[in-house]
């Protein structure tokens, strides 16, 4: 499982400040911490609603970068703010995320190639979030057919179902995880979540992650963007791993043990 560090996003007030006063000791605390709990990727979204979103992300992206040699994952779906971060990033990034709307998949996708990066991709068409299952698919088939007509490594694309609040639509989360399901069985895709999108609006959002987690991880999630200082997460993350057979003897689970980092 590919853990993106979910904790540098402007959607938080306590980052959205930091970026504007341009308090560059915040941030760089988030990612070594993320950095440290095991984060394989720490995502980047400077995107405040105040405008010189390019700059933030150029700021941002270099000021982290000193602290962690941990690739970054470039959160914007506008394309000057990525160009800003991928040329301040150098090669090997995430961008995330690139959606199916008319014109945008083979201009981001020759952008990615040249920069060396791995792709999230949206199933979002200009009709804007499909609500079921099937469209979902159907759009994620398009765009898989588009990134094979441009020669992009399909083991490159991460293909997002959107997870969305489940305190807004109670079918939410039943639509992610078929959606999920088809990718896999359908398409053989590689799969990632906003996992703490799930629990917006509801209490005890920690227990609605991990669990959530677990049941996305049996329908064949490979990575997810989350909070990785959340232990009770990690916890789900290594006991569900454990068993779904992908921890050769218990290794993984027993070694987080004996680190103090399994909880219950
Ligand atoms: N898919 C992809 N990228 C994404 C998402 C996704 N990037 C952004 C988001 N969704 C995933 N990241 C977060 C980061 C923080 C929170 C949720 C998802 C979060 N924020 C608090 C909240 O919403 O209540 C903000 C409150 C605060 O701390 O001030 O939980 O789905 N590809």
């Amino acid at each position: 499982m590919l853990v993106i560090g979910e904790l540098i996003n402007a959607a938080r007030q306590s980052v959205k400040k930091a970026v504007i006063n341009q308090d560059a000791l915040l941030l760089q605390e988030l990612a070594r911490k993320q950095d440290e709990a095991g984060a394989h990727y720490i995502d980047i979204n400077v995107a405040t609603g105040e405008g010189r979103e390019a700059d933030s992300m150029d700021w941002a992206v270099k000021l982290v970068r000193e602290v962690t040699q941990k690739p970054l994952c470039i959160d914007t779906t506008n394309e000057k703010v990525l160009k800003a971060g991928l040329k301040a990033h150098g090669p090997g990034a995430m961008v995330n995320s690139v959606n199916a709307e008319e014109g945008r998949l083979e201009p981001f996708l020759k952008l990615a190639a040249e920069h060396e990066c791995l792709v999230i991709v949206l199933p979002v068409s200009d009709a804007g979030i499909p609500k079921d299952t099937d469209t979902r698919l159907k759009i994620g088939g398009e765009i898989l057919k588009v990134a094979q007509k441009e020669s992009f490594p399909p083991e490159n694309l991460y293909f997002d179902p959107l997870a969305l609040p489940l305190a807004v639509d109670n079918e939410s989360g039943k639509v992610t995880l078929q959606t999920l399901r088809l990718f896999k069985k359908e398409l053989g895709v590689k799969t990632t979540i906003g996992l703490s999108n799930i629990s917006h609006g509801l209490p005890q959002r920690k227990l609605l992650n991990r669990t959530f987690l677990a049941l996305a991880m049996w329908e064949g999630l490979d990575s997810a963007i989350m909070d990785p200082l959340d232990d009770t997460v990690i916890s789900s993350l290594l006991t569900t791993k454990a068993f779904m057979g992908r921890d050769p003897y218990c290794g993984k689970y027993l070694r987080a043990y004996r680190n103090g980092r399994l909880i219950t």
